[in-house]
């Protein structure tokens, strides 16, 4: 019996991941690049700013100096932040209110494990923030996922054992993040297939998470 769930911001709960990668592909085309797709962004999906950014330049030719690189980064995210104004209750993906209000109910735990360093913004806008028992994001770690980290802080943030989290995921690297971190995960949208995931759905919206032998 699980006792938290962590659940991954971007591409679980909400809609943001296509708005990252249009920031990254103006980006891209500044630079010069004209073929950053979506399988590129695919490994962007979970791992930090800096190296989302370093995904985007392994296409290009040219050497940039790390202070050019912190500027192309500070680029992307006011653009990136400036795409989160419109954002609102309208951009929780299907199946998430219902999933939380199941846990609420059945006393488990909840709990943000994002790489994002825009992570409160995010829940602030969308209406979510209240309803987290604990958030770690981007601005509480130093490694990226695969890294732990994030989710191992948010297990001690709600004072779990992460034998007794499951993890919810849209990224490879987080998925292997919460293995490594002896979690359960739960893979869904593009990491569905991840053949390290304990569990995997198309969306929260279609987890059968009522005939799931964690919560029973
Ligand atoms: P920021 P998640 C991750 O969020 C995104 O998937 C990833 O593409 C992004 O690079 C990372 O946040 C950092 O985001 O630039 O906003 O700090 O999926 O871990 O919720
Ligand atoms: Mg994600």
């Amino acid at each position: 019996m699980i006792e938290a769930v962590i659940f991954d911001l971007d591409g679980v709960l909400v809609t943001t991941d296509v708005l990252h990668f249009k920031a990254w592909k103006a980006l891209a085309e500044e630079l010069g690049i004209t073929n950053f797709t979506k399988a590129d962004n695919a490994r962007q999906r979970g791992v930090s700013r800096m190296a989302s950014l370093e995904v985007v330049l392994e296409k290009s030719d040219k050497v940039y100096t790390d202070e050019e690189k912190l500027a192309f980064a500070e680029k992307k995210n006011t653009n990136y932040v400036k795409s989160l104004d419109t954002l609102s209750e309208n951009d929780v993906l299907a199946g998430v209110e219902k999933f939380i209000a199941f846990l609420k109910e059945n006393g488990i735990k909840t709990a943000i494990g994002s790489a994002s360093k825009n992570a409160p913004l995010i829940l602030e806008k969308t209406g979510l923030v209240g309803k987290f028992d604990a958030i770690s994001s981007g601005l509480d770690t130093t490694k990226s996922k695969p890294d732990p980290e994030v989710f191992l802080v948010a297990a001690k943030k709600l004072g779990k054992d992460p034998s007794v989290c499951l993890v919810v995921e849209d990224s490879d690297a987080g998925i292997e993040a919460a293995k490594a971190g002896g979690m359960y995960a739960l893979a869904v949208g593009e990491a569905k297939n991840n053949p390290l995931a304990d569990y995997c759905a198309d969306s929260l919206d279609t987890f059968d998470y009522k005939n799931c032998k964690l919560f029973n």
